[in-house]
């Protein structure tokens, strides 16, 4: 069998439908297997970025995504979603085509002897689990192998193989292949003692939280959590990148944390006398800037699968489990009748409180444009659990939907936060639609980001994907705006027209591509029109009118010391500061 049709066959085994690429010479023997292949359909896109944050999205829907890419500047084009994949422990399988074997490099001292030879290996090893260049035809059963078992495995995370053009052409007998032994691969378990510790620990606390991140999802784990929930009966908290695993309207559900999170959730994280973190790495994002004050009243018991996550110093828990998520929440499971939860009505009380107090304000009704608190609002109370919501990774609608989306029962909506990449939207959403086998997905991005990838709307009106875009105008970069504006005195740099930056009219874009378009231009048409677009088959644009100076509120912020340095407040003083009296009163409730 030729090498190609063997990779081919190993995705196929694997159970993957899809494989997104872009096809070039240096991988026309893998294009061609793909091609050939009966149960997996090659995604063709128009740019290898939006072939790996495609494959990114469908990773995190299915479990595994593969993306394949020619020689050269079709792999260093890959790098972007295979970074966003890195950072946020993504399993994907990059295949890429590489000049004949008699044709590389080797030790000749220069930079380049094959047509469109680019050393791929060495420049993506730092982001990647595992990435080899195959020496041998025969290598290649088990190279897949394992980078197939190491992507899944562990902290999970994108793998890359490299197969030059000879050996993707060569003969190899399947049966006679060098197998891969899993053994080889180190396991995680939770020691018993560790769940007794924490119960221990939990049992004693007046103000516990759970805080919750993907690494539950990625261990597998993601339907237990309402086991999970309903055993501690604490309040629950979510990561950003954690943020689908539990509804919105669960009791015990109080939000997200962080520098750019609700000042509720805030609130009751920094009041905590116990927090249990489950999967979530505490990246600056929740933690805050000011990350000697985080957790700053709670012991800590931190969960996570990689120790040096744990060992970083924007976090010192009390006590670091390195194990699997799941198997933590199996042993916490197994020793439910040991937890006693009782007494904890006045702290659920004032959590209740707090979060009746200080919930997410939507803007004003009377503002020229539309505010994108509103128009998210609208959107999340328009979708239902069947929908996925696809955010963005950067920029002023991606914060903003993390305030104020709202996660129904089982509804899947994420984003690469890790890298906060633009133009991760559009290419995202064609990999989670076709992932969930078609289902509507809704993803609210800026005018900037959605012209990263925009090319990608070819691919959107071929296939037909019930995709369904909200393009926030605001002519320009609003999130640079605003750090510009408040840190260099007003002056402006490639953010505005009048900085540098212009950008085309999205409904002319819209008709380019044959695409559907909306406009909303004032509140009174935007009901009905978020209805129109989402109740419409197949792909839709919408255009909003928005606002450059759309203020982000609350968030973290920071402050001149006395000594002139720039310093971050606690994420419990988040801008719009309150007055003293009433942060001191919320913090002594
Ligand atoms: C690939 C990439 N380049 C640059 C940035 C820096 N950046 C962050 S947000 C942003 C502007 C986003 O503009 P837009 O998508 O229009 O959203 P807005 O904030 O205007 O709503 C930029 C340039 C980034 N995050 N990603
Ligand atoms: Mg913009």
């Amino acid at each position: 069998m030729k090498v190609s049709d063997y990779i081919i066959r190993r995705i196929e085994a694997l159970g993957v439908k899809h494989v997104f690429y872009l096809p070039g010479g240096g991988a026309m023997h893998m294009n061609d297997s793909l091609g050939q292949s009966e149960t997996v359909a090659g995604v063709c896109v128009l740019h290898e970025q939006a072939a790996s944050v495609a494959a990114e999205a469908y990773a995190r829907i299915s479990g595994i995504g593969v993306c394949m890419v020619t020689s050269g500047p079709g792999a260093t084009n890959a790098i972007t979603g295979l970074t966003g994949a890195w950072l946020d422990s993504t399993p994907v399988l990059f295949l890429s085509g590489q000049a004949k074997r008699a044709d590389l490099v080797g030790d000749q001292r220069i930079r380049q002897f094959g047509i469109q030879e680019v050393d791929i290996v060495t420049l993506v090893t730092p982001i990647t689990k595992y990435a080899v260049q195959i020496k041998e035809p025969e290598d290649i059963g088990y190279e897949l192998d394992k980078a197939i078992a190491m992507a899944r495995h562990g902290r999970p995370g994108p793998v890359w193989i490299d197969v030059p053009l000879d050996i993707q052409a060569s003969a190899v007998e399947p049966g006679e292949l060098r197998a891969f032994d899993p053994g080889e691969l180190e396991t995680y378990a939770c020691a018993c003692d560790d769940a007794d510790e924490v119960i221990r620990l939990m049992n004693r606390a007046e103000r516990p939280v759970l805080l919750i991140g993907n690494g539950i999802r990625l261990s597998g784990a993601a339907d237990m959590v309402p086991q999970l929930v309903d055993a501690l009966k604490i309040p629950v908290l979510t990561t950003w990148n954690g943020i689908d695993l539990i509804e919105e309207d669960h009791p015990l559900y109080f939000g997200r944390p962080g520098a750019v999170g609700r000042r509720y959730s805030n609130f009751i994280q920094q009041k905590a006398d116990f927090v249990l973190s489950i999967g979530t790495r505490l990246n600056l994002l929740s933690t805050g800037f000011d990350y000697g004050s985080f957790l700053k009243n709670a012991a800590h018991v931190m969960v996570d699968i990689d120790r040096y996550e744990m060992e970083k110093k924007s976090v010192r828990p009390q006590l670091a489990i390195c194990c699997d998520a799941k198997s933590f929440i199996e042993s916490l499971l197994c020793r439910r009748d040991s937890i006693n939860m009782s007494g904890l009505t006045p702290w659920l009380e004032i959590c209740d409180d707090l979060k009746r107090r200080y919930s997410v304000e939507h803007g004003q009704n009377d503002a020229e444009n539309i505010s994108t608190y509103r128009l998210i609002d609208c959107i999340t109370g328009q979708m239902t659990e069947d929908d996925i919501y696809q955010f963005t990774s950067s920029g002023t609608a991606a914060d903003i939907a993390m305030q104020v989306f709202r996660v129904k029962r089982g509804q899947r909506a994420f984003l690469t936060k890790g890298l906060a990449s633009m133009g991760f939207d559009l290419p995202a959403s064609i990999g989670s639609c076709i992932a969930s086998g078609g289902r509507r997905t809704v993803c609210v991005t800026g005018d900037g980001g959605f012209m990263m990838n925009v090319q990608e709307l070819e691919t959107l009106r071929r296939l037909s994907l019930p995709v369904k875009i909200f393009v926030v105008d605001n002519g320009g970069y609003s999130m640079i705006y605003r750090s510009q504006k408040s840190s260099f005195h007003g002056r402006l740099t490639g953010c505005t027209q009048e900085s540098g930056l212009t950008l085309p009219s999205v409904n002319k874009l819209a008709k380019a591509f044959d695409i559907p378009s909306f406009s909303i231009g004032d509140y009174g048409e935007m009901e009905q029109t978020v209805l129109d677009v989402l109740n419409r088959d197949g792909p839709v644009l919408c255009r909003v009118s928005g606002d450059i100076a759309q203020p982000i509120r609350p968030r973290q912020t920071n402050y001149m010391r006395a000594d002139g340095q720039m310093a971050s407040r606690p994420l419990e003083e988040m801008s719009p500061l309150l007055g003293e009296a009433e942060l001191d009163g919320v913090m002594r409730l």
